[in-house]
């Protein structure tokens, strides 16, 4: 939301060189590198630290976004504890057919659930680096940006008072459900959106993996997918209408539905467990351009969505972190600002690209069970050149690790 001026009894205004408002990974990693450099920065989050450490989401990373992590000193934990993944298995026809991607790329994935990447993440920004944060902060407003002196102001969980703070720049790091998106004046900003009229049942099972990698089922009655997270926990995914209830999956009906969906010759059994997440997802994307107005940069899920269709948007949310992060110091110590003038375009080539990977990606998982026999056929065509063809193999791998933009 946006607001002209602050409103009337707020307290004493407060300021901090940058405001970031939202503590999800892009949020708390921008926070990190600007605290890494000295520069006073201040998060505000809707959400208790209690709720942003436990929030289950992503856990396929890719290795350019770890090693971002990791020339930023935030990558410690992460590296004792994830599991890397050098392939993947596709199951259609009845058979089972691996991808052994490393080997064609050098590169791999890391396996970490989201969760704990957000609690490093919030230790490292709070406890180690010593920056501020505020939670369970309340109706978050934006003011000033057409004025270019920008202040944020929110209403205090304790007092229930409103409270402003004057920004040098706002970091727009909310998510898809954020206030900063909203504060672009319109006619400012273009949304590019695309709805796949489909939806994902994302489910967490209490059990261990059923496989070794991941496993893409493309399938007649719907996508299914299996995503290891971590020995005790893994992530299914299963095609539904979109909106579909959740109270239409009773347990007994998604596992026949998996045994089915993700069903080959040779496969191992699947390793069945309570389940403790069951939620639809409608399948669509969008994104924001461009991603800056005055001094409110947007960063993650605020600026651009991917459905989890190709499990881009941690990795994208990283990407832009790091980029604003640097360039927020670059113009606060250096007076350079060579990196915020380019953040946005530099940001949208790769959100482009994977959201070009996702919409291909989605054809080939969503085909089979289209109804129609054209696009069956030309998913079983996709999938098949994969195969085939090393150079088809070798551009999947690289767009599935996200490499090719990094070199
Ligand atoms: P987040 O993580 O949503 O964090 C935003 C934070 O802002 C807070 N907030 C506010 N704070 C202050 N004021 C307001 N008005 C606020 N409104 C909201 C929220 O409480 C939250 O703490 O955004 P960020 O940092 O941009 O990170 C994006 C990622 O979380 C997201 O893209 C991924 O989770 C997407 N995703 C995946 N991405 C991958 O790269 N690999 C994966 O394997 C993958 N799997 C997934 C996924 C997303 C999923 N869901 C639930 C949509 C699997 C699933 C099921």
């Amino acid at each position: 939301m946006t607001a002209a001026s602050p409103a009337a009894n707020s307290a004493a205004t407060q300021r901090f060189s940058v405001v970031v408002v939202g503590a999800g990974p892009a949020g708390l990693t921008v926070g990190s590198i600007l605290r890494a450099a000295g520069v006073d920065c201040l998060v505000l989050e809707t959400g208790t630290r209690a709720f942003i450490e436990r929030r289950p989401r992503a856990g396929v990373i890719e290795e350019w976004a770890v090693r971002g992590l990791e020339r930023r000193g935030l990558a410690r934990t992460l590296l004792e504890r994830a599991q890397t993944h050098t392939e993947c298995e596709f199951r259609f026809a009845g058979e089972r057919y691996r991808f052994a991607y490393t080997e064609l790329t050098g590169s791999h994935h890391y396996i970490y659930p989201q969760q704990f990447l957000v609690t490093d993440l919030v230790r490292e920004y709070a406890d180690v680096r010593g920056g501020e944060i505020r939670f369970g902060v309340r109706d978050v407003r934006l003011h000033g940006l057409e004025s270019g002196r920008p202040s944020v102001s929110y209403l205090c969980p304790d007092s229930g008072e409103r409270c402003v703070v004057d920004a040098g720049f706002v970091a727009g790091c909310d998510g898809a459900r954020g206030v900063t998106r909203t504060a672009l004046p319109p006619g400012r900003a273009r949304v590019a959106r695309h709805d796949y009229g489909l939806g994902w049942l994302a489910l967490l099972a209490e059990a261990p993996p059923s496989c070794d990698c991941v496993v893409f089922g493309m399938h007649p009655r719907g996508f299914a997918g299996h995503m290891a997270r971590s020995p005790e926990v893994t992530r299914y995914y299963l095609q539904c209408p979109p909106g579909d209830d959740p109270e239409n999956w009773p347990h007994e009906r998604v596992w026949a539905q998996l045994r089915e969906r993700l069903g080959a010759a040779g496969a191992p059994p699947l390793k069945e467990g309570r389940l403790i997440e069951r939620r639809v997802l409608d399948m669509h994307n969008y994104v924001v351009e461009p991603m800056a107005f005055g001094r409110l940069f947007l960063a993650g899920d605020a600026a651009h969505l991917t459905a989890p269709i190709a499990a881009k948007g941690l990795n994208l949310a990283l990407h832009d972190a790091f980029l604003l992060g640097d360039g927020l110091v670059a113009a606060l110590t250096k007076g350079d600002d060579t990196g915020l003038s380019g953040y946005s375009a530099t940001c949208l080539a790769r959100v482009w690209d994977y959201q070009e990977f996702s919409q291909w990606l989605s054809g080939l998982y969503h085909g089979t069970a289209s109804g129609d026999p054209y696009r069956a056929g030309a998913a079983l065509a996709r999938l098949r050149r994969l195969f085939d063809s090393p150079v088809a193999a070798r551009a999947f791998a690289e767009q599935y690790l996200g490499c090719r933009t990094t070199g």
